[in-house]
């Protein structure tokens, strides 16, 4: 199945009720009042969050207005186009701009989100385009963690630094990263524990990660990701809000837009806290990463069924 398909296929199984709200108002009746306010109401109601969703209505009656529209299809068009505009997609295949001195990746988000698989999928995409590449076992608190990582770092046939359980997370990153220095690695991706952004202690052991990786490489880490399960929706903000505080957050993975995906969450976070969705996961196999398309992404949110 291509990209877009399973993309449009995730988004809308979630969205009977979104999507077809859309359609049924693209569909019939005249562009008024009465439109512009179904269309926020629907948008809202699709977790694009108010603030987006009011920015964008008011666009595309600007843009009606200015264009003359008079015809719905064309109207819907123009919002495919508004939202692009508002997404600025985030850098993917990062490196930094030493080339002696390895790129730092850092994945981070809440419990299950995708981390670890991400961290694998990433590895696996760095390593196909020409890189040495190192896994970092950064979830620490549990040997399962460890042992799901090393089992993915041998299928993606990249190194991968780990410490026993229990041991910690923000040295291990010290060590890995002179491990790098040594072994000529070009990027480091670490993986990291889940936590929840409400415990204090562990929102201060990832500012420990990200001040002593910073102290071993400056500049790094280069590129720290959030990963957000895109089945959960609205609570993605308010992760992005509080993990940014800790570390600040380069751009989002989009884990799981295969499943039920509650796709306006892009739209939401781009406008509310200016973060870029980087790649969206779309399977649970090593090549089910793929960097963040807002032109495939608007054209399955928005288009015709
Ligand atoms: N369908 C689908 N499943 C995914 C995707 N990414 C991850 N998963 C699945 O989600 C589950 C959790 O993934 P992990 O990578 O272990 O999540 P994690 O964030 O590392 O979890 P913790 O370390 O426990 O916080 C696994 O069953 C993965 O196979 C995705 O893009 N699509
Ligand atoms: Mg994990």
């Amino acid at each position: 199945m291509n990209l877009f398909k399973q993309f449009k296929n995730g988004l809308s199984r979630s969205k009977t009720g979104f999507m077809g709200r859309l359609d049924h108002l693209f569909d019939s009746g005249d562009i008024d009042e009465e439109f512009y306010d179904e269309l926020e109401e629907t948008l809202v109601s699709g977790d694009v969050g108010v603030q987006a969703s009011m920015k964008l209505v008011d666009q595309l009656r600007e843009e009606i207005s200015k264009r003359k529209i008079k015809d719905k299809e064309d109207a819907r068009q123009v919002l495919q186009e508004l939202v692009v505009n508002m997404i600025s997609p985030g850098k993917t295949m990062f490196t930094s701009a030493s080339i002696n001195e390895p790129t730092v990746i850092l994945l981070i988000g809440v419990n299950g989100t995708g981390k670890t698989t991400s961290a694998a999928k990433l590895a696996h995409l760095y390593k196909q385009s020409g890189n040495e590449v190192m896994l970092v076992a950064g979830d620490t608190f549990r040997a399962a963690a460890i042992e799901q990582l090393e089992i993915w770092a041998e299928r993606a046939g990249v190194d991968i630094v780990k410490q026993k359980s229990g041991s910690d997370s923000a040295a291990l990153f010290y060590d890995a990263i002179n491990a790098a220095r040594a072994r000529n690695v070009d990027v480091v991706i670490g993986d990291t524990a889940g936590r929840l952004h409400s415990k204090y202690n562990l929102m201060e052991e990832l500012n420990k990660i990200y001040r002593v990786v910073e102290r071993n490489l400056p500049g790094a880490p280069h590129q720290v990701l959030l990963v957000v399960d895109a089945t959960t929706g609205q609570n993605a903000v308010v992760q992005a809000k509080k993990f940014n505080e800790s570390m600040p957050i380069d751009g989002l993975v989009l884990a799981k837009l295969d499943g039920t995906a509650r796709g306006g969450i892009v739209l939401n976070i781009q406008e509310e806290l200016d973060i870029p969705v980087c790649y969206i996961g779309t399977g649970e196999k090593i090549e089910d990463l793929a960097p963040f398309d807002p032109e495939m992404f608007s054209r399955a949110l928005l288009e015709k069924n």
